[in-house]
């Protein structure tokens, strides 16, 4: 199966997922949402896959958020009906591990999408933050809730109110990535954790991630409903359309 915006790679016992945008630093657009979606459906079903190793095209970039181009035309219609935040949901649900590869930037819809993932590892270069308030909107697809369960309610206030993008030693520091290896070795460590998790009982594993997720989602569903009216409410504002154009113009003027 070939898509547009996602490479996959069968390995012994898990598959990479290959964010494939990288003119846009993999920025995340619809079309990468269906084909994400469909590919976490057809891994699930797979007997031969035991866990997911997420990494973003290029050198520059996991995935620098979702596709601001099509974002300014979003409506209120589009957040409530909560696509992002349904992607990410059904990653957290895989039944096996997920490891995020993380090079370059992981940010807002892209550091989003790293925290529905089991583990997150970064190289030197890793710059993650929710930037969202500077065009208008929030974290509306599980940011505020898993930010906050991982990295703790103040550290989660400080990162989405102020929108500011941090390195990889203080992703590291507050916990928003497990460990930090050279840039070109972050894939190869995602890929000996793997292994090394490959090896224990497979039951056990798949048992833990249940036990894991159940341990911590206990307020999700509540608190996702209430991100994506939020978001609804700032889709229909003057303020996230000048935002966004202006981040679009701004690109333009550079061409
Ligand atoms: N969307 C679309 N295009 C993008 C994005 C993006 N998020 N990020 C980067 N690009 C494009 C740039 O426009 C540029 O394209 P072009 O070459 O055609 O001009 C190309 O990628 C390379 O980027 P830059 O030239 O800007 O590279 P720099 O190294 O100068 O800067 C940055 C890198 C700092 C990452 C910069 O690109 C940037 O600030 N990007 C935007 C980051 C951002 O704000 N992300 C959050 C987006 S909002 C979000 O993710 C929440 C979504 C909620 C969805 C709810 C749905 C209902």
């Amino acid at each position: 199966m070939t898509y547009e915006t996602l490479t996959i790679d069968l390995h012994e016992g898990w598959a990479e997922i290959t964010l494939n945008r990288p003119s846009v630093l993999n920025a995340i657009n619809l079309t990468m949402v269906q084909e994400l979606g469909q590919v976490i459906d057809d891994l699930a079903g797979n007997e031969d896959v035991r866990g997911l190793i997420f990494v973003g095209a290029g050198t520059k970039a996991f995935v620098a958020g979702a596709d601001i181009s099509e974002l300014v035309e979003r409506k209120t219609q589009d957040a409530l009906a909560a696509i992002n935040a349904g992607l990410f949901q059904k990653i957290e649900d895989f039944p096996w591990p997920t490891i995020a590869a993380i090079r370059g930037y992981a940010l807002g819809g892209g550091c989003e999408l790293s925290l529905s993932m089991d583990i997150r590892l970064g190289g030197r270069s890793t710059q993650m933050g929710q930037p969202e308030v500077n065009l208008g909107i929030i974290p509306g697809a599980g940011g505020p809730h898993r930010l906050t369960r991982l990295v703790g309610p103040g550290m989660a206030r400080e990162l989405i109110y102020t929108g500011k993008i941090i390195d990889s030693e203080e992703c590291l520091r507050i916990g928003l990535i497990n460990h930090i290896h050279d840039d070109e070795e972050v894939l190869e460590a995602a890929r000996t954790m793997m292994k090394t998790i490959l090896k224990k009982s497979q039951m056990a594993v798949r048992v833990a991630k249940v036990a894991l997720n159940a341990a911590v989602n206990t307020a999700d569903r509540r608190s996702q409903m209430i991100e994506c009216l939020g978001q609804g409410m700032l889709f229909d504002t003057e303020d996230q359309k000048n935002r966004m154009t202006r981040f679009l113009e701004r690109r333009n003027a550079k061409k």
